[in-house]
This record gives C-alpha cells, structure tokens and sequence, in this order.
C-alpha cells in the first residue's frame, strides 16, 4: 500500500508517475519535529536503499546527504556521490519503504547522530513523501518500482564488453585499442569517445582532422562488430558562430542569472552556459541535437559533468581574488589558508545559488532543484530517442541522476579508483541501486583514478562480467589498462570470454528484473529472510539462479564465502573449462586463482552458459561482439 503525503509547496519532479491521492493526516510512525522525519528503530532494524551511495548495503550507521555531485576521491568519509536516490526500506519489526521526493538537498542521519534514530532532514520542506508499507522487503521494491515506471531498457549490444580510456582522441588511438584486442583474439563490442574527439570541447561537432570521414569511420567499426559511443558534457561552450550557444541563446534556453542573464561557469569549453534542462522546450531542443551523430550510425552515449560539475564561475574567481589580495597583505600566518582558497572555486554551493530555471514560467533557484538537473538532461535524449526511431533502442548512461531517470537512462558510478576496496564498493551499490529503479549499470572497471595493477583488472572483471555495463575505463596519466597491456593475455581473453558465455544469462535476468519490478542484484537478506548470517553478508549478491561472490583482496589465492543453503560451487578456469564443486550450507574458504571467475549455483538450480567451443568459432566472432548472435539449444551447456 502506497500512501503519499505532501509538505509545503513541492516541485513535480515526475520520480512518481503513479497517480496517487494525497492523505489528509501526517504520516504514522514518523515523527515530524523541527523539519525533520525521525523514525525509531531497535538494534535489529536494517537500512536499505539510498542507490548510489557510500558505504554499506545496510546504511545504517552514517550520514548521507543527497546532493549531486562531482567528487572524484570516494573515500569511506563522503556523503554526496553524483546520484541522489532518495528512497529507504526500514526493515525492522515493520516493514516500511519510504520515497522522499524533494529534489534539493536532503541528509539522511541513519543512526550517526542517535544510533536508534533515523533523522531525515530536508534542506527545504517542499516535498511529497511516499511511504509504503507490504510485508516484506521485496514487495516494497515492487510496489515502489511500480509507482516510479519502467525502468530504460538497454540494447543487447550494450551487455557486450566495452573499453575506454580518458581519451582515445583520435582514430589512431582507436584503431591501436581496436587491434589490441584483435590481436589477442579478445572480444569487444564498444570503444568510447571521451571529450577529445570533439571540436574545443564542443557538444554534437566531431572533429575531423582527428576522425576523419567520422560517418564511414562509425560504419567501418560497426562492421567490425564494434560500436563508438562518444560523451556528451552538459556545458555549452560560448562562442559565436557556434550553433548551440547561438540558438540557446536567442530562445533563453540557458540557465539564467539573478538579473536574468545567461549564467556563466567554467568546465572542459572553457566558459559555458547550462542549458536549462528542467525547461521541456530546452529538453526538445538540446535532444534533437543527439541526432547529429545518430546520423552518423552513433547509437549511444554518456553524459557527463551533468551535476552539474563547474570548475569555476567568473563571480567566484572575482572574490577569491580578493579574498587572497586580503589574505597576503595580513600577516604570514594566513597564508596556509591561501592553499584552500583555489579549491573553493570548483562545484560552489554559491554559484548553485546564483543559478536559475525557468520551469513552466516560474523561476525556481537551482539549488532547491539542483537533483533534477542531470536526471533532465538524460531524459532530453530519452526523449528524443523515441522522436529519432522509436523502435530502436539506443545506449544512454548518466552520471548524476535522480529517480526517475531510470526510465530514460542508466548510470554509470562516475571517478573511482584503482583501489580493492572499490570493486566491493561496486558490489555493494548494486542492489541499492536497483532498489531506486536502476538497472542498467555498472562501475568504471579497473578503476578510473590511480594505476591499475594486473590482478586488480581481473579480480574486478570477474564481478564486473555480472553487471550490466561492463566497461573498462581509466583516467588521463594512469597507467594504461587496456587488458591487452598487461602480461597475462592469454588471461584477460577467457574473462572476457566468460562474459559472453554468460551473457544470455545476464541479459535474461535484467530483462525479467525489469519486467517483474524486482531486483536484479539482491542482498542475500532479500532471498534468505530469516537467515540471520544471511543478513550480515555484504560481500555477496544472489542474481537469479547464482549467488555472486567475487575475491576482493590483493595476494589472496580465494575467499570466505557464506552459503545460506547447498550450493555448486563453479568457477571458469583459465583454459575455458568449467570446474564445479557440491558444497554444503555453511562458511567455506573456497580458492579462486586470479584468472578464473567464480560463481555458486543455488540448491537444485541452474543455469544455461554458451559453450566454450561456440564462443571460440572465428565465424561467429562479429555476431558474438555485436550481439546479434542468435544461439541454437546446442550452443549451451546447463550447469
Ligand atoms: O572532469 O571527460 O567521470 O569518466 O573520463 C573530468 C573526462 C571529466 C569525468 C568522467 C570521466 C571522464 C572525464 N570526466
């Protein structure tokens, strides 16, 4: 049952599109004092929820606060990741889903402050709060699921590996990663183009001297079985004669000032203006211009920086120069604070401030909306995909987001890094993130910041052939982590191999997820509810007929994993076999060597895997990257 219950003077965000009448009364069970809701748990309650977030799958214990945002150092101590995913599953004696829609920032203190005290503090009270009570966990995601819509469905080629590299910034550098895999026999279904293949940065232009005859370049790869997916940046770069400043500019399509004025920030362009994407007549408009490369046989996209990320505003710089000019001329032991004064320049809660929509007519600050901002840019080119081909399904990913997005987009977990302890934070925001609608996901695999080491790549490809976006990624001046520019080839090949051995699988299961409401990844506690051990796990996920459990830790040759009932334990060896293993309910140190990736059949399950032999015949190999490949029941085996 799904009550909704209104607060001030809301904004329609469209998380919910269910149509569900207001209550009259407050909510039961949560207090409202001081503008807060406070919930009260015992020692047993659990937490779930909050999608991309920091720290635990049980949330319990932290403060996290729902405001996009660009951060790429995902240390234990963050609140604000680039998503704001405002639903929690109180799972205690009750049983309770509680959707707090206000698109401005919002701390969820889940027994941080009072261990025993859930503290959900809006910033500012216009809000509708949806709660929903059922009686048990899983039917709380559906019945949430099912007020907020379907969630976007990705192509099948989408589930292919992918690589990218901040940047392969000309054909050159495609070409080298395009044959890097060929070479080592690997499979690949998608390279992505990072900022550098456009003209100074610039939205929808391609620039030619580095991609020359870019149409037949697109086509000559697709034949290849392999796609180009470029980013799209949310800044418009100011400059005459340049169509999309030019246009934003004549129709008032750009964020506006306090005056009204265009506003004006710094990122990768240098100076910009941000279309005003809660604007449905902006939304059209910048749309639309996807088309330019969907003309040229592009069929997905990232967006990014769409936080919207600012280096800095002109009002920024102009008063941290002064406030330097004033520092220097005091006394020498101010000046340590001279060191934190540039850093205050990027993503300022001041210039979200000094920033304005124009929604419907009515100008609304952004940082009371500032959460709808990159959930409305993805909805522009979800929207306009429908215009270009309707029957088409295009690729499109996000970094910052909100709920309802999931209908348009998926999301990618924006600047990790190389680190062990990110491939479980991977793990781990998996089913929270499903909870909140998205499916289509996945992290940057091997990490975007800091070096890669080899047997960090692996270990994380092999949780990473789970998810469904299954992308390699890795910053500018970080060791290269392409799996052919590593030692062990032979290695990466049959990872990778694996994922598309599994891939029906995984297609499958995010299909039905999608279908049914239901969670692809689920915390053992969703499918084993009175298990109390089975409720501790944080390092394992059921997804279907399996149970995953990746190793996530360096010079280890396995891992403890919990089983809450019989299960095979089977593992894709190095030589393309399959190794399986009964093993009873209960803890088992199970060995998993770097270059195999484990996986655990449920008690009298199975599952069907492509065979070895099939994903090795050279003659399918294009329709196998591009997956168009139609399998026969004589290409699986079941195990
Ligand atoms: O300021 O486009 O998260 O994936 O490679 C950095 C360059 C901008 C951030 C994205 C990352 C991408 C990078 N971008």
């Amino acid at each position: 049952m799904v009550k909704k219950y209104k607060y001030g003077n809301p904004i329609e965000t469209e998380a919910v599109i269910a149509d569900i009448s207001e209550e009259n009364g407050v909510i039961e069970k949560v207090k409202f004092e001081n503008n807060c809701f406070v919930y009260n748990m015992n020692d047993k309650t659990k937490v779930y929820g909050l999608g991309e977030a920091n720290r635990g799958i049980n949330k319990r214990g932290y403060k996290y606060v729902s405001y996009c945002t660009d951060d790429p150092s995902h240390t234990e101590d963050k609140e604000s990741l680039y998503g704001a995913h405002n639903f929690i599953i109180i799972d205690g004696e009750e049983k309770l889903g509680i959707f707090f829609d206000n698109p401005g920032r919002v701390t969820f203190d889940i027994g941080y402050t009072k261990k025993n005290e859930i503290r959900v503090t809006p910033e500012n009270i216009d809000m509708y709060v949806y709660v929903i009570s059922a009686d048990n966990k899983n039917d709380i995601v559906r019945e949430f699921r099912k007020i907020i819509g379907k969630s976007y469905v990705a192509p099948k080629w989408a589930f292919g590996f992918g690589q990218s590299r901040w940047s392969y910034e000309n054909k050159d550098r495609v070409d080298a990663v395009v044959k890097g895999y060929e070479d080592n026999d690997m499979l690949i279904s998608s390279i992505y183009m990072d900022i550098d293949y456009m003209v100074d940065y610039k939205d929808f232009t391609v620039n030619e001297e580095r991609f020359p005859n870019f149409k037949e370049y697109v086509r000559s790869l697709r034949d290849k079985g392999i796609r180009l997916v470029p980013i799209i940046d949310a800044g418009v770069k100011i400059e005459d004669g340049y169509d999309v400043y030019e246009e934003g500019v004549k129709n008032n399509y750009f964020v506006k000032d306090k005056e009204g004025k265009d506003y004006v920030t710094a990122v990768w362009p240098g100076l910009t203006h941000f279309p005003d994407f809660l604007n449905a007549d902006v939304r059209k408009w910048f749309g639309d211009k996807y088309k330019i490369l969907t003309d040229m046989g592009i069929e997905g996209f990232w967006n990014d920086m769409n936080e919207p990320a600012i280096f800095y505003s002109q009002n920024k710089v102009d008063e941290i120069r002064e406030e330097i000019e004033k520092l220097t001329s005091e006394n020498d032991d101010k000046l340590l604070d001279l060191r934190w004064k540039f850093s205050e320049l990027a993503n300022n809660i001041d210039d979200y401030k000094s920033m304005y929509h124009n929604i419907n007519g009515v100008k609304v600050n952004h940082n009371k909306v500032h959460n709808l901002y990159g959930y409305n840019m993805s909805r522009a080119a979800g929207e306009a995909f429908k215009r270009i081909d309707k029957d088409k399904e295009y690729l499109m990913f996000s970094r910052a987001s909100y709920i309802g997005m999931h209908r348009y987009a998926g999301i990618w977990l924006g600047d990790n890094c190389s680190w062990w302890s990110h491939i479980l934070l991977n793990l781990k925001m998996l089913p929270s993130l499903n909870m909140c609608g998205f499916l289509y996901i996945g992290a940057d695999i091997g990490g975007f910041g800091c070096n890669a080491t080899e047997d960090l790549v692996m270990r994380w490809l092999a949780l990473g052939v789970f998810t469904p976006l299954m992308r390699n990624h890795s910053a500018m001046g970080t060791r290269n982590q392409e799996c052919y520019n590593f030692e062990d080839t032979e290695a990466f090949k049959n990872i990778i191999d694996v994922r598309y051995r599994l891939l029906p699988f995984i297609y499958d299961e995010y299909k039905k997820a999608i279908e049914n409401d239901d969670l692809m990844f689920k915390p053992l506690s969703f499918v084993y509810e009175d298990d109390e051990m089975a409720g501790e796990i944080e390092d394992q996920l059921i997804l279907g007929d399996i149970m995953i459990a990746p190793v996530y830790t360096q010079n280890t040759s396995g891992r403890y994993v919990y089983l809450p009932e019989d299960m095979t334990f089977v593992k894709f060896m190095k030589d393309g076999k399959i190794y399986k293993e009964p093993l009873k309910a209960g803890i088992h140190y199970v060995k998993v060597a770097v270059n195999e990736v484990p996986l655990f059949i449920r008690n009298g399950r199975n599952i069907k895997v492509v065979k070895e032999s099939v994903i090795k015949d050279k003659s399918l190999r294009k329709s196998i990257m591009d997956c168009s490949v139609e399998y026969s029941e004589e290409d699986f085996e079941i195990i």
